[in-house]
């Protein structure tokens, strides 16, 4: 370096130094991070095989009850974003074990959650006073600030995927959280009677009152596996497989044909037994929870010039999630079903949301 550069260095790095204690930094030595050309996500592609994450489940039912822990929940923590509970930028998930006879206590915050049933039938979750019993593949959801609580009635352990906005909450310090007095609330209305004031394509005369005002989250809090999988099954008697996404749908608020939350999306897909899809790739960072089959997600990103790749072999059970922007690719050796959640509400609603379909 010339005299003149390296006087020059050094007396940035003194103004640097000197105005630090006043809490000023240099814009100029950070714009290019700031302001991306494109997404280059801290949040890493990540794999969950259900075989190894199961046995520590049950041992985390050894150590501790799912009354003294609250939440019995192991975290699907990003390895790019350890330390932060955290799969994307914006999202939580976790995997919850309840066993045979236990409760986890009520309570309520203003992050919005959800249910995918994993393994176990028999266990319910109770939101604003009515209960849904879980099956395999079920997908519910907890609105912002309602009194939930779970219980297992069964002899079997139940578990399922938490998907929760915990991150973006934090990001917004917005989040409240309180207690119920007593463990279970009670129930003040029938089993089903939510599915039957909004879950078969009709609505009560006027049900202002007793939905969200705003309806900013579906007033049908339980999506049951049965309907969802019949809805694909039919779908590919009559149409080709779509050469991205197979034959896929996305859960909806009855209400107003908007997205089930404010700030997370979910998906069902169904991937016909030698489906070879075509890569994609979106702003929203997805979870997946693989419900039925065999397959292969293959994810790529460009990283200085090099293409970084990750495979994953999936089967049933098993979670993985896809960062954004991204390009994946999905596959499947015999039929696959294939839930999957993302923050897609939010970048839509931020006039945020980007996705392609490549070749
Ligand atoms: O079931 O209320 O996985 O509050 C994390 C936080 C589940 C729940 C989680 C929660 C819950």
């Amino acid at each position: 370096m010339d005299t003149t550069a390296s006087r020059a260095a050094e007396e940035r790095a003194r103004l640097y130094a000197d105005m630090a204690p006043a809490n000023l930094t240099p814009l100029w030595e950070s714009l290019h991070a700031l302001v991306p050309k494109e997404p280059r996500s801290p949040c890493l592609p990540a794999f969950w095989r259900y075989d190894e994450v199961r046995p520590f489940l049950m041992r985390s039912g050894e150590v501790i009850t799912a009354e003294e822990a609250v939440r019995r929940v192991l975290v699907l923590e990003n390895p790019g974003l350890r330390g932060q509970s955290a799969i994307t930028q914006t999202l939580y998930a976790g995997l919850q074990l309840i066993l045979p006879g236990e409760v986890a206590p009520s309570h309520r915050h203003t992050q919005t959650a959800l249910r995918f049933v994993v393994e176990g039938a028999g266990a319910f979750t109770a939101v604003n006073g009515e209960r849904t019993t879980m099956h395999p593949g079920d997908f519910i959801i907890t609105p912002s600030w309602t009194w939930h609580d779970h219980g297992n009635e069964s002899r079997n352990p139940v578990i399922w995927l938490d998907g929760l906005d915990i991150p973006t909450v934090r990001m917004l310090d917005s989040g409240f959280a309180e207690n119920y007095a007593a463990a279970q609330q009670p129930v003040v209305r029938s089993e089903g009677s939510n599915f039957a004031r909004f879950g078969a394509n009709m609505a009560p005369m006027a049900h202002d009152a007793e939905a969200d005002p705003h309806g900013a989250t579906s007033p049908l809090f339980a999506y049951p596996y049965e309907r969802s999988r019949d809805a694909l099954a039919r779908l590919r008697r009559d149409a080709p497989a779509d050469p991205w996404d197979g034959f896929k749908l996305r859960y909806l608020n009855p209400a107003t044909g908007g997205w089930p939350t404010p700030t997370i999306a979910a998906f069902l897909q169904m991937l016909p037994a030698g489906f070879d899809g075509k890569a994609w790739r979106q702003t929203d960072g997805a979870v997946f929870s693989v419900v039925e089959g065999h397959g292969r997600a293959t994810l790529e990103r460009d990283v200085d010039g090099d293409v970084q790749r990750t495979v994953f072999e999936f089967g049933p059970r098993d979670h993985f999630v896809v960062p954004s922007w991204h390009r994946c690719r999905l596959s499947a050796s015999e039929d696959a079903v294939l839930f999957s959640f993302s923050d897609r509400p939010i970048h839509a609603a931020l006039g945020l949301l980007r996705e392609e379909r490549l070749g």
